[in-house]
């Protein structure tokens, strides 16, 4: 496979609202962000992932937008943008923008001038159907809980199409235009100097030909709108679509791009992320998913490090000599990697911290940080529902109560899934409001901000962020990257409770990554002789007659002869 250029970077993910507030209005903006740009370049960070920036209602915290080519005014304005990629370009380091084309905001001009006249050419941007005697066109669920369909008002028995929230209504990717409109703003931005996209929720851009009801699978009578992805048709339709911002905007550019991508075939992968794919990369979701239920978030297993490992190795396997997988512990959508795949007790564990990030950051592929992971941010606490924004957990949380949990139970539960836990200000410091604002933050901070936060840990031997700078060193440095970058992938003692360890090989190096995921020390047999012990969380690990032991919670990489 022809090597590209963005193999060797390391990505992290920037969600603008709660980075780093410059103005004291308590909202996350540009300015703050390059404001962190030296401390993002210390780090290790090549790649700066933004969430939508872009002119929006915040609906949907910037996943509706409004205008595709302007800055909403809280975050700053186009200028700022423009200094931010001036600003990044001379630290070497690229700005990836969130491309959002399967929905736009409802008060986008395009569904402004639809809603005017849904027969005229903008009512066929987007999906107008009439209504099934008396009810909506199907009954299809959206991501968010409720029916896909809002009704257009003024107009009897006519509804458009929102896979999420009402205020996002779906783009008909089946008209050329709306192709073309999409293409012509991916190359403008492009054109303006940022290095390619991350592709939201693209799967769904792919409608079957014939909207039909499903069978119902939860008590509100309606079914999983993500049915109908697998439809062929809808398949067929993604993948040209695809090809074609590929080919007429991605490819011109060689642009990074990576794809949210639900729902994948294996073996589509390489027609995703191969030699020439429609992206240069796609998030590998398997340990997110992992105990997901149908029935909602209420239902949903918590997994353990074992868990988290098993996933972790399927698909580093099954991208093996296919392409480039992006490795997340969490992100915007997800709860805080720590308190999801680490036992509850040791979620604040620095030790526990360590040992994951050392998986994560040596796997194949490429390591995406989410902003406060590399120093241990993790998941919080909600007073109550009321607390909460996001409206994807009001939905589950409706969800919960209809299926006959009391409102304690309910929140308690889908509390440790809510996107809230990573949308909570990042942790600059000890100072007020943890040095994200001035003012008073948009959402609480954390309660822990005294305890864990970036300030407390700079330059502090032993700390977690610290260990991430060394981990990302490791990987760029020249002498192993060879291995860790484009080498080989091997499992070893999967069967071990409680130890995450693999082989990674290339340029004439062997490199053996064990991760100890339990509280027990762990005895791993070396598989080769040892030759160094390159880099260790905590101490210095036992290394004696083919047997390197690792203390509970212990990670230690070590080269083989
Ligand atoms: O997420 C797509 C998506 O499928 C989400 O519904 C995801 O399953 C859910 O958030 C998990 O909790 C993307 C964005 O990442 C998300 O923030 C947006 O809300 C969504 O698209 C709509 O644009």
């Amino acid at each position: 496979m022809e090597r590209q250029w963005w193999q060797d970077k390391v990505c992290y993910q920037i969600w603008p609202k709660s980075f780093k507030d410059s103005n004291g209005d308590g909202v996350g903006d540009i300015p703050g962000i390059i404001d962190r740009l030296d401390y993002l370049k210390e780090l290790g960070a090549d790649i700066l992932w933004l969430s939508p920036v872009y002119k929006s209602p915040l609906a949907d915290e910037g996943y509706d937008i409004a205008d595709y080519r302007g800055i909403d005014p809280r975050f700053g304005t186009m200028e700022d943008m423009e200094r931010l990629l001036a600003e990044t370009k001379r630290r070497g380091m690229y700005v990836v923008m969130d491309l959002v084309v399967n929905h736009c905001s409802d008060e986008h001009p395009w569904f402004q001038k639809a809603l005017a006249d849904p027969e005229g050419p903008y009512g066929k941007y987007f999906y107008f159907r009439k209504g099934k005697n008396g009810a909506p066109p199907t009954n299809w669920r959206g991501y968010f809980g409720g029916s896909v369909w809002s009704p257009v008002p003024g107009r009897e028995d006519l509804y458009y199409l929102h896979l999420f929230c009402k205020k996002q209504p779906d783009l008909d990717w089946e008209n050329p235009v709306v192709r073309r409109e999409v293409v012509e703003m991916v190359n403008w931005w492009l054109d303006k100097g940022v290095a390619g996209f991350r592709v939201d929720a693209i799967v769904n851009i792919g409608k079957p030909e014939r909207f039909e009801d499903f069978a119902p699978d939860r008590p509100d009578g309606l079914a999983d709108c993500r049915k109908m992805l697998a439809d062929p048709v809808s398949r067929q339709r993604l993948h040209a679509y695809l090809g074609q911002l590929r080919d007429e905007a991605f490819a011109p550019h060689n642009a990074f791009t990576v794809g949210e991508v639900f729902d994948t075939d294996p073996a589509e992968l390489a027609l995703f992320i191969g030699q020439g794919g429609f992206f240069s990369s796609m998030f590998d979701f398997a340990a997110a998913c992992w105990g997901g239920s149908p029935k909602g978030w209420y239902d949903a297993k918590k997994p353990g490090p074992d868990n988290y490992r098993d996933c972790c190795f399927d698909s580093a396997l099954r991208a093996a000599g296919v392409g480039f997988l992006s490795n997340i512990i969490e992100n915007h959508d997800e709860p805080r990697g720590a308190s999801r795949y680490l036992p509850e007790e040791t979620a604040n564990d620095p030790r526990a911290q360590k040992a994951l990030a050392a998986v994560q950051m040596l796997l194949p592929g490429l390591p995406f940080l989410y902003q406060g992971q590399e120093f241990g941010m993790t998941n919080t606490v909600f007073p109550s529902i009321d607390a909460v924004d996001d409206v994807n957990t009001h939905g589950e949380y409706a969800a919960a109560l209809a299926a006959g949990l009391t409102p304690g139970e309910a929140l308690a539960r889908v509390a440790r899934w809510s996107r809230d836990n990573a949308r909570t200000p990042v942790q600059w410091s000890a100072e007020h409001a943890a040095g994200f604002t001035a003012g008073t933050p948009w959402l609480p901070v954390n309660p822990n901000y005294a305890r864990v936060n970036a300030a407390a840990q700079q330059g502090v031997e032993g700390s977690v962020l610290e260990f991430y700078k060394s981990l990302i060193r490791l990987r760029k440095n020249d002498e192993y990257k060879e291995a860790l970058v484009w080498g080989g992938f091997e499992p070893v003692h999967q069967e071990q409770a409680g130890l995450a360890a693999f082989v990674r090989a290339g340029g004439g190096r062997r490199l053996l990554i064990a991760s100890n995921l339990s509280g027990e020390a762990q005895r791993v047999e070396l598989p080769g002789a040892a030759k160094e012990v390159l880099l260790c969380s905590d101490g210095t690990p036992g290394l004696a007659g083919g047997i390197l032991t690792l203390a509970p919670w212990q990670a230690a990489v070590v080269e083989l002869a």
